[in-house]
């Protein structure tokens, strides 16, 4: 990524050395900084006489006691202790499966707030926070409670302008200091998302799932799985492996910089629509001060059409320049007409993922030369270094899935735009390990005439050939044989036992796969005996048939 362009690297939201979801490379040093705003919440809260109160200055030094979130043989080796280059109440978690060491820093607002009783000036007050510490951090984890945490994350998702780093917003049913609690996963978890990927999005991360905040809500006040986002998938899950959605996630499309918007009008409002409501309620809801209203409504975007004295009401209050935003009380779904009143340009635009758009228009596809230079137009960019940097970095995937997908036709697209048809993807593997892998004949010859190499090696060392032994795709391995491609002494190395154990399980086509692709029937395995003596041990007939011939 070094050598991209600036804007590229911009455009495709910041990334970082091992930021975007692709593994570290081993050698590189795999480090990332992570600010932990503490607002308060369950999360760090401790019982008193009157029942659960946030503490101030405890949630850190409980942390630094508990070997998940806190690894203190590590700072005793480094530089965390005592270093300058490390703000007081720097924590580093353990190296992750990742392969990658988080340092995060605590800084507690004050005074701890029960989220039940946060107010806008307490966004603007984290919306600040993130300004100023935007550029020394890789990523940020908000710890809030839990009552109000989709409000906040939903604003802050406005508030945040152009955002390129990872946001997430977590907390706790329980209190971390409790034996049994969820407040360390959702901690850890909210760190690992911050540390590790560049989403750049205000996310809400709860019980194993990263949400986009303005999609979520709180469902469950008894529950660890407190959050759902009913609209939209979540943006990532957390399980064995941690997997994102990158098509999901949304991203700014910018060359501008990170701003955040703290000023805020509270003069607005939600009305419910409900059978019995009355027009005087209706009424008294829309005086002054009262400036705009989300408007909740039926299924997709319907009020009552028979109560004249209601929709007087709305009509007069639109009448005064107050805007109604026509929502949906369902779950799911949207409405069909986005709003009512139509001064506010800005209101009908998708501006952080808020809206489900259904997409119109032809679709973009592979095969459409023009491809790239839609996406180069989305992201602003038009230089023709910027451009072949999008092409470089899209073409080694798309090219993988279309060779996949046995989709000559693409990679012709591919290639025609200039695209180098021998590029591996983020495991080393090339159109041709996986034309190879899946058989698909025609595909390896178009690659191997458009000047694929026979000899590229993917990270776990195997060459297109070895692939093709590997699913007996014989047609493949003669072609690949004739066009040079042969086994080195690397690949032959425990050859001999792999033979053995294909004798002894009679596998002829196997036996026949290796022995097409150069390999020595007569080596022996590691208990020193030969493929034609372990089939005769086993007495596997067809195999000893074959060997014998072949001998
Ligand atoms: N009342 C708490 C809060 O929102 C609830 C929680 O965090 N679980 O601050």
């Amino acid at each position: 990524a070094a050598g991209r362009p600036r804007s590229l690297s911009r455009a495709l939201a910041g990334e970082r050395p091992a930021g975007c979801g692709c593994p570290p490379a081993p050698s590189a040093k795999a480090e990332a900084r992570v600010l932990v705003i503490n607002t308060g919440g369950t999360i760090g809260m401790v019982q008193d006489a009157k029942g659960l109160a946030p503490e101030a200055n405890k949630l850190v030094n409980s942390l630094k006691k508990m070997p998940m979130l806190h690894d203190k043989a590590y700072t005793q080796e480094t530089k965390l202790n005592n270093s300058h280059e490390f703000p007081e109440n720097t924590l580093v978690l353990p190296v992750s499966k990742q392969n990658k060491r988080i340092f995060y820093t605590i800084l507690e607002l004050s005074p701890l707030l029960d989220s039940s009783n946060m107010t806008p000036e307490d966004w603007a007050k984290i919306a600040k926070k993130l300004e100023e510490h935007y550029e020394k951090y890789d990523g940020f984890v908000i710890l809030h409670g839990t009552d109000t945490m989709a409000y906040t994350a939903s604003a802050l998702s406005f508030m945040c302008e152009n955002l390129g780093k990872t946001v997430v917003l977590t907390g706790s049913q329980v209190p971390i200091y409790e034996l049994q609690n969820d407040g360390r996963d959702n901690l850890l978890g909210a760190l690992l998302m911050a540390g590790q990927f560049v989403i750049p999005e205000v996310c809400l991360y709860f019980y194993n799932k990263l949400y986009r905040g303005n999609r979520v809500t709180k469902v469950d006040a008894g529950s660890f799985n407190a959050f759902s986002s009913p609209n939209l998938p979540p943006l990532a899950n957390a399980e064995v492996d941690i997997t994102i959605n990158w098509e999901t996630v949304w991203r700014a499309n910018t060359k501008k910089k990170f701003r955040v918007h703290t000023n805020m009008n509270r003069n607005v409002g939600l009305l419910r629509i409900f059978p019995g409501i009355t027009a005087a309620a209706v009424k008294a809801f829309l005086q002054p001060p009262i400036e705009g209203i989300v408007l909740e409504t039926y299924g997709s975007g319907n009020a009552p059409n028979n109560r004249e004295d209601v929709l007087e009401e709305l009509k007069k209050a639109a009448e005064r320049k107050v805007v109604i935003l026509n929502c949906t009380q369902c779950l799911r779904g949207s409405v069909k007409t986005v709003y009512a009143t139509g001064q506010f340009q800005m209101l009908s635009e998708n501006l952080r993922g808020e809206m489900t758009v259904v997409p119109t228009g032809a679709k973009i596809s592979l095969r459409d030369s023009k491809f790239i230079q839609v996406i180069a137009k989305s992201l602003s960019i038009s230089s023709k270094e910027e451009l072949e940097a999008v092409r470089d970095a899209l073409i080694p995937p798309l090219a993988c899935a279309a060779a996949k997908l046995g989709d000559i036709d693409a990679l012709r697209a591919i290639a025609e735009m200039g695209g180098n048809l021998s590029c591996g993807d983020y495991d080393g593997r090339t159109p041709l390990h996986i034309a190879a892998s899946e058989g698909h004949l025609p595909l390896v010859e178009y690659l191997l005439m458009s000047g694929a190499t026979v000899y590229a090696r993917d990270r776990y060392g195997s060459t297109p050939l070895m692939n093709a032994i590997k699913f007996r795709h014989i047609q493949v391995i003669n072609l690949l044989r004739e066009t040079g491609a042969h086994l080195s002494s690397q690949d032959l190395e425990n050859t001999g036992t792999i033979l053995c154990s294909l004798a002894a399980t009679g596998d002829v086509d196997g036996l026949y796969a290796w022995y097409l692709a150069g390999a020595d029937l007569e080596q022996t395995g590691y208990d020193g005996r030969n493929p034609l003596q372990v089939a005769e041990a086993t007495g596997q007939k067809e195999v000893l048939d074959f060997l014998r011939q072949k001998h």
